[in-house]
């Protein structure tokens, strides 16, 4: 039955932060683009190989925009399924599994359909087959009006490597579809490129590799060069086409792309001795840049995660989420929590990270007491606990905003 949908819409509205109203609604009407960029963590950012900058684009690009330096992604097995669910639900995926595969069937209230509700065109562009994660009838459920998957794109062996079509052609291409769409819109884009094994061809790269034992590290850096170079190429086409000025620009990294099995060559590149359990997690941070036209740039350290974006982006649009239910909080909010639960129930604050059983104090990276994590346990577990009810239960189909 759906009693357990009361209990819930409780807790939430305990949880719902305000909005800061010099942000709400000061990107009503403009179009909305989402770079979902493969693979991307936030330590190549500012960072070199071989005194060359591995994101001299997006480092750029963050001194003109809101640039979120303590984000987290909260994906587990399904991948970029997993940060797409979260992005458009303020919802955590599967502990196991991938949610995109066995609920694609559930009653979503997601952000997609609220935007359609609102007037925009809804569409995802990503040049892979469109049955993979089962996104052809999961972007139906969250209110997707057009997948432009592979068929949209014109895909050759000298325009494709590894996953498929290259993302410098793959965005080249995708200008022509973004400009047959009614506006608004919202739009997802999907990169491709950096995605392991990280091929690349020579013609692509643009730094060296790093040299360590590990080859799917030393791959990494010149792959995430390319996948910049070509977001580069994006916004200038967008600024070409005149279509860059009434758009804002939401990049974010999907998960993580380098995982524990190569620590010993993070290691190396990072200049430690080992990565611990306390480093591993601060290694799932990934890049969130809102970038708007003509607004301030701002680093901001609130700790936070994929599960934030969607309230932060109805708000920005003046859209009141308060009758929604969302297990994540505005970015922007000054009532913010800063707080990120990971999907394996690891939890980070501003002072502390617990992970393995284990309470990290953030500044030394050592063990403290659990005392120190306390505090967080009750909502790192309530969190996860709500939001895998409402999708193992489908519970949002008890529930009208
Ligand atoms: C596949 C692309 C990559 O379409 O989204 O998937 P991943 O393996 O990263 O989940
Ligand atoms: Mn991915």
């Amino acid at each position: 039955d759906g009693s357990e949908i009361n209990e819930i819409v409780h807790y939430r509205r305990e949880q719902y932060k305000k909005p800061d109203m010099g942000f709400y609604g000061s990107i009503e009407g403009k179009n909305i683009i989402v770079l979902s960029l493969e693979s991307l963590q936030d330590f190549v950012i500012n960072e070199k190989v071989n005194g060359k900058e591995i994101t001299p684009f997006l480092n750029d690009l963050i001194d003109e925009s809101l640039y979120f330096e303590n984000f987290y992604h909260q994906t587990a097995q399904g991948k970029t399924s997993d940060s797409e669910f979260l992005v458009d639900n303020s919802l955590f995926g599967r502990d196991s599994g991938a949610v995109f595969f066995t609920h694609s069937g559930n009653e979503y209230q997601a952000l997609p359909e609220e935007l359609r509700e609102k007037g925009y065109y809804t569409s995802v562009m990503h040049a892979n087959n469109k049955s993979f994660w089962n996104r052809d009838l999961m972007y139906q459920s969250l209110g997707y009006d057009q997948f432009f998957d592979i068929n949209s794109y014109e895909v050759t062996e000298e325009n494709s490597i590894g996953w498929g079509l290259k993302d410098a052609d793959f965005f080249e291409q995708s200008i022509d579809l973004l400009k047959q769409q009614p506006q608004p819109y919202y739009t997802k884009f999907i990169t491709l490129t950096n995605h392991f094994p990280f091929e690349l061809g020579e013609e692509d790269r643009f730094i060296d590799e790093f040299n360590s034992s590990s080859g799917t590290v030393n791959r990494y850096f010149p792959t995430v060069r390319y996948m910049d170079y070509a977001v580069e190429q994006f916004f200038k086409q967008m600024k070409e086409e005149g279509m860059y000025e009434n758009s804002v620009f939401i990049l974010y990294g999907d998960h993580y792309g380098i995982s524990d099995y190569h620590n010993k060559a993070m290691a190396m590149y990072l200049g430690k001795e080992e990565i611990t359990n306390f480093d591993s997690i601060q290694l799932q941070k990934v890049p969130l840049i809102i970038h708007i036209p003509g607004t301030d740039p701002q680093t901001i350290e609130t700790v936070s995660g994929q599960i934030d974006l969607k309230p932060t982006i109805l708000h920005l649009l003046g859209i009141n989420t308060k009758e929604n239910i969302e297990l994540g909080s505005d970015l922007l909010s000054p009532e913010r929590d800063s707080f990120a639960v990971l999907r394996d129930g690891s939890f980070i604050s501003d002072d502390t990270v617990y992970t393995k059983g284990i309470c990290y104090d953030k500044d030394s990276g050592l063990e403290t007491e659990s005392s120190q994590c306390e505090p967080y346990f009750e909502r790192a577990t309530l969190d996860l606990r709500y939001s895998d009810q409402i999708v193992f239960g489908d519970l949002l189909r008890f529930y009208d905003r």
